[in-house]
Formats: structure tokens, sequence, C-alpha cells
């Protein structure tokens, strides 16, 4: 399997994360991707490049432009402020507070694009959140070339990002600027699978009036997890996109045997749906031991279910999400790749 990675994504490495009231070392951090290398060279996958340039065009066309800017100026502000810590958003305009202005003043700037205050931003984020999504971009590019597949060691993640805000470790939505891609490229109708433990609520809010883009995913409950306020199985879609979002939350605990039905659910649906081509939000967070997850993959379950998503026969991109549990998360996320292409 081809598969991209920048070395950018050690630009971006906070020294804090929002924590239960403490500040910890983020879970999100650089030496997942070491892990996963490591694991990749150990089986043998050893096809792996650095992405070309990000295509800013395609980044444009997906994201709000005032958000853009932010991202690309915000430390200069930051810094030119007078702050001297990361970024850590302190201030939301929630419930009867949305004008839709985004303040002059940074602080409030970042309160205005930020959907979770654990993610920091540094001095870094800005290019290492373009290399992750030139990696996305170069494997969707690699699949239209004629791969079946590809896989976007995506680091930072995306699939919390809006195309206006940022959050949960994401920035720019690394599976939807795929998708986009896969779609301008021919195929008529693309889905997404997200089988990370968080539910992807920038995916889904990016297509949730759309027909053209599928949207399947498996997350815990928002009663019980990140993000809380989206993931809900009643959210099906709106106007031409009724029907196009299908979620499957799950409880605390949630062995394999009962994940892999979901897995299987949203299988069937995206085959129901004529999909011509697959992105899989591949976060391995759902395994048993991650720190701040709560179902309970084991490393062979992986396996399995990359074998399941081959099954549905369609080119296929992967882009990396979350996976916290350090000494897993290579052979976790080797383990479905492994399994897709065993199948
Ligand atoms: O998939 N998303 C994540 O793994 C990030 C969760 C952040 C929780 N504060
Ligand atoms: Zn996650």
């Amino acid at each position: 399997m081809r598969i991209f990675h920048s070395e950018t994504h050690r630009l971006h490495f906070p020294q804090g994360e929002l924590n239960g009231g403490e500040l910890v070392t983020p879970f999100e951090r650089p030496s997942r991707v070491e892990y996963i290398l490591n694991r990749l060279q150990e089986r043998g996958l050893t096809d792996i490049q650095a992405p070309g340039a990000p295509d800013m065009g395609a980044i444009a066309a997906l994201c709000d432009p005032g958000y853009l800017e932010f991202l690309e100026t915000a430390w200069d502000q930051w810094v030119a402020e007078g702050f001297r810590g990361e970024i850590i958003a302190a201030s939301f305009p929630v419930r009867r507070m949305q004008t839709g202005r985004p303040p002059r003043n940074i602080d409030g700037k970042v309160g205005y694009y930020c959907l979770a205050a654990e993610t920091a931003i540094t001095g870094g984020t800005w290019a290492a959140a373009l290399g992750s999504a030139a990696c996305a971009q170069s494997a969707t590019a690699a699949v239209i070339d004629g791969a079946r597949a590809a896989f976007a060691l995506c680091r930072p993640p995306g699939h919390h990002a809006t195309a206006d805000m940022y959050g949960g470790y994401c920035f720019l939505n690394n599976a939807a600027l795929a998708a986009e891609a896969l779609r301008a490229s021919g195929a008529a109708k693309v889905a997404i699978l997200d089988i990370d433990f968080h539910h992807g609520n920038g995916t889904q809010d990016i297509f949730y009036g759309r027909d053209d883009v599928f949207f399947a995913s498996l997350h815990g409950a928002p009663e019980d997890a990140f993000p809380y306020f989206l993931g809900f199985a009643d959210e099906t879609g709106t106007g031409a996109g009724e029907g196009a979002t299908l979620n499957l939350p799950m409880a605390p605990g949630t062995p394999y045997s009962v994940w892999s039905d979901a897995l299987d659910t949203a299988i069937a649906a995206i085959r129901a749906q004529g999909a011509e081509a697959l992105v899989v939000s591949l976060g391995v967070d759902a395994y048993k031991d991650d720190p701040i997850s709560f179902f309970k993959l084991d490393s062979p379950d992986f396996t399995d279910a990359g074998r399941r998503i081959a099954g549905l026969g369609l080119p296929t991109v992967f882009c990396m999400e979350g996976g916290y549990a350090i000494e897993a998360v290579g052979i976790n996320t080797v383990n479905v790749l492994e399994g897709f292409e065993g199948a």
C-alpha cells in the first residue's frame, strides 16, 4: 500500500493539553507517528513517501477564509500581544452570544474559531496542519491514479475540524479534503467511514446538507464521550443531505462483538448508497487500553475490521485520526491496513 508521511508533523508539539483542570503532556503527540512508522517498517509496508505540496486551492474551497487566515496568523498575533504561553482558548461564543463577528483581539478570535479548549496552537501548528492535509491530498491522488488504496499518515488529525473551527486536536479536515478530491475526480458518490472512537463532528458538519458524500460514524455515545454535542443517532442529514449521515453511537464498555455489528451496518449502508470511493477516518482509539476512550477492541479486532472494510471493494483512502495507547497505536493501525490488504 502506498503511504504518505510528512516530517512537518513534528512542528506541532504543544507542551500542554487542558485535561481535568491540569495542563498535561498532550495525548496527541509526535511519538504516535514514530510508533506507526516503526510498525509499518516491521511489517514490510515500506512504500512510504513525502507528500507533494498542499493544494491550497482545495483547502481554500473547503474552509472559511477568515478561519484559514486565523490559523496562519494566530501565533504571530498571540506573541505580538505579549502572551507567553501556548494558544489556549478561554472565551467562547456560546448560547445567545453568537453574532457571527470574529473579534479583532486575538484572545477573542481564538475562542471564536475554537470548539474545544484541550487543543493548543503553537508556532508550528499551521505548517504541521498543512503537511497533514498534503498527506491526505497525495494519498487521494494516488488512489485517483489507480491505486486500490493508500494510507495518509496524517498528524495532526482532522475529523473534528469544521470549515471554520479547530479542536479535538484537529485543524484541517483531512478526510473531507480527500472526499472532495474523489468527487472532483468523477466519483458520483463518496462514502466516509469514521471508525475513530470519537464522533467526526467536523466531517458530519461539512457534508450534512449534501447527498454526494455519505458519512457513517461509529463512536462513543455523545452523552458520555467527546465531542458531546453531536453524534446522536437521530442526526441523519438535512435538506438534500437527509439520509446521507449515519451515526452509530455506542455505550461505555462496548466489545468488538457489538462494534463489529455496527461496522457491518455502516458497510451495508455504504453499499446501499452506491458509493464509488471510500475514505476511512482511521482512528484506533476504540482500543481497550486507550487512555481517553471506553470501547474494548483488542488488537486482532482491528485486522478483522480492515478485512470487513475491504469487502466493499472500493478505492480507499485511509486518513489517520486518533489513537493514544502509545505502545499499541502502531500495531492497531497497521493491523487495519494488513486486514484490508489481506482480504
Ligand atoms: O478523535 N478525536 C480525538 O481522539 C480527540 C479527542 C479529544 C478529547 N478531548
Ligand atoms: Zn478519537
